[in-house]
């Protein structure tokens, strides 16, 4: 672990580590990912496979440095309303506090997302007593905008229950929209001040084709299915998600942080497994992707691996496509 990580290159490779919320804090790289575990349990289409029970914080001084593995941030067995599947974090800085956001199934078996604090970004993290009142699905990137204003936004299909919610109640039959309807777009809540509460109902986000028209359910190279994350770049608001099941990451572009945003191209193309989720970050003058694979464990799905590579964007303000390969 002495070595610079290498650009696409697993950060770690002494545990696994997927879902990178990277930030920049007190002038280095910080990474919050889910920790994979090896198991021999269920795999399916609900993601029991992804049995996640604590958080590492990793580090970086900057990407000529290795990466720090700061230990255990967080443990499921510390958060007094999580019964299992500690999902993908994500960390805020506000009120000279760090706040790390993280999914976990409740004793109902119903994705919440939780806060904990610490007032380091390397944790450890004290978990609140319990879930963000009124949250739900999985997931959650935090903005906090230039005007202090944070925003959370979230979801995702299938595993991370967001169909369930259509009514803004849980529904446990509910299915998704199909075919021509429109797809479900991820929803967004402000948060309060004090960032532990949201300060209305989360709504959802339209995701538009270039005409105006609602990105359609049937429509898997550009549909919302996972992993939001939200930055900003020469004035815009960069919505970029996972589209699941043709494993691409993809982003769309508004003038407001609540949408409606407009659906713009792939940033990156498939990785090896079946989960693709990221972050973006600018560190000095350059833009860097944080995304994982599982090409460490030889492509099993829950085994994944963290790395990162720079982001280039065209004049326009469009975004130039990664192959994670090459
Ligand atoms: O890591 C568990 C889940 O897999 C995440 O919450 C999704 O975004 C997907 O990466």
């Amino acid at each position: 672990m002495n070595n610079p990580v290498k650009p696409k290159e697993p950060l770690v490779t002494h545990i696994y580590t997927a879902d990178p919320s990277a930030h920049v804090f007190e002038g280095k790289i910080y990474i919050y990912p889910s920790h994979d575990l090896d198991h021999d349990g269920p795999s399916n289409d609900n993601g029991d496979q992804y049995a996640m029970e604590d958080y590492h914080v990793l580090s970086l001084d900057n990407f000529q440095s290795p990466c720090v593995d700061h230990g255990e941030a967080l443990h499921l067995r510390d958060i007094p309303w999580a019964k299992q599947q500690l999902w993908a974090p994500d960390a805020a800085f506000k009120n000279n506090t760090y706040y790390l956001y993280f999914p976990a199934k409740d004793k109902d078996d119903i994705f919440r997302i939780g806060v904990a604090t610490s007032p380091s970004p390397a944790g450890p993290f004290k978990p609140q007593d319990s879930y963000i009142p009124g949250s739900f699905s999985i997931d959650p990137a935090v903005l906090v905008d230039d005007d202090n204003r944070a925003y959370v936004y979230f979801g995702g299909l299938w595993g991370g229950q967001l169909e369930k919610w259509q009514t803004g109640t849980y529904q446990p039959d509910a299915a998704g929209p199909s075919g021509n309807e429109p797809a479900l777009g991820p929803q967004v809540a402000e948060l309060n001040d004090d960032m532990l509460t949201f300060k209305s109902a989360p709504q959802e986000i339209s995701i538009v084709d270039e005409n105006g028209s609602p990105i359609t359910a049937g429509d898997e190279d550009r549909r919302y299915f996972e992993g939001p994350w939200v930055h900003k770049y020469n004035g815009y608001y960069y919505l970029s998600y996972s589209t699941g099941t043709t494993h691409c990451l993809v982003y769309a572009m508004s003038k407001n942080p609540m949408g409606p945003y407009e659906f713009k191209g792939t940033i990156l193309t498939p990785v090896i497994g079946w989960t693709t989720h990221h972050s973006i970050v600018q560190f000095e003058d350059k833009w860097y992707l944080f995304y994982h694979d599982s090409s460490l464990s030889g492509g099993v799905n829950h085994k994944r691996s963290v790395k990162y590579t720079e982001l280039k964007y065209n004049e326009d303000g469009t975004i130039q496509t990664i192959d994670p390969y090459k």
